[in-house]
């Protein structure tokens, strides 16, 4: 009979255990204009998504707050940019990753300085997120478990 993620002690439990699948995971893509992107983190409510490219490798991320740096103009928002750049032209670059094998350590790791880390295979292909949330859900679990 196979353990459930309920069962696992921390110790026993990898970030394929917890992370979100890339299916679930809303993302926008390297040459889409910021005004789609904008459109995604308003409409989806999260601060930050990652970015793809056309093969669905992990290119970078993007939040509301570049966006908004962006288009901030001396006296006004310049929104006419939110047409003329694309997400390659302002997105983060500098992203960490983790892969599915790595243990809750290694996955708790990850998160201490950020919400989310994006989970990818050993060719860099998008497999989806680690979340904060899906952390320390399992520590307050294994918390009362004592
Ligand atoms: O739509 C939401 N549903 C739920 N259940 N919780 C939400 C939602 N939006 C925000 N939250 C909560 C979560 O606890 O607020 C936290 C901060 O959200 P954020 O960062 O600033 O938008 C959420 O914490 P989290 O689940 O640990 O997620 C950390 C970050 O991971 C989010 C967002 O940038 C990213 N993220 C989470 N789920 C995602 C996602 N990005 C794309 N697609 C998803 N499905």
């Amino acid at each position: 009979m196979s353990m459930t993620q309920e069962d696992k002690q921390l110790r026993d439990l990898t970030v394929k255990d917890l992370m979100i699948p890339s299916e679930k995971v809303a993302h926008v893509q390297l040459n889409n204009p910021l005004e789609h992107a904008l459109l995604v983190l308003v409409g989806s409510g999260y601060f930050a998504v990652p970015v793809l490219d056309d093969s669905f490798k992990l290119a970078g991320s993007i939040s509301k707050t570049i966006i908004l740096d962006q288009i901030l103009g001396n006296e006004r928002f310049e929104v006419e940019k939110l047409s003329e750049l694309k997400v390659h032209d302002i997105m983060n670059k500098d992203v960490n990753s983790i892969q599915k094998d790595a243990s809750f350590i290694e996955g708790l790791k990850s998160v201490i300085d950020v919400p989310f880390v994006c989970v990818v295979n050993k060719d860099g292909y998008f497999d989806g997120i680690l979340t904060r949330r899906a952390i320390l859900k399992n520590v307050k679990r294994d918390y009362y478990r004592r």
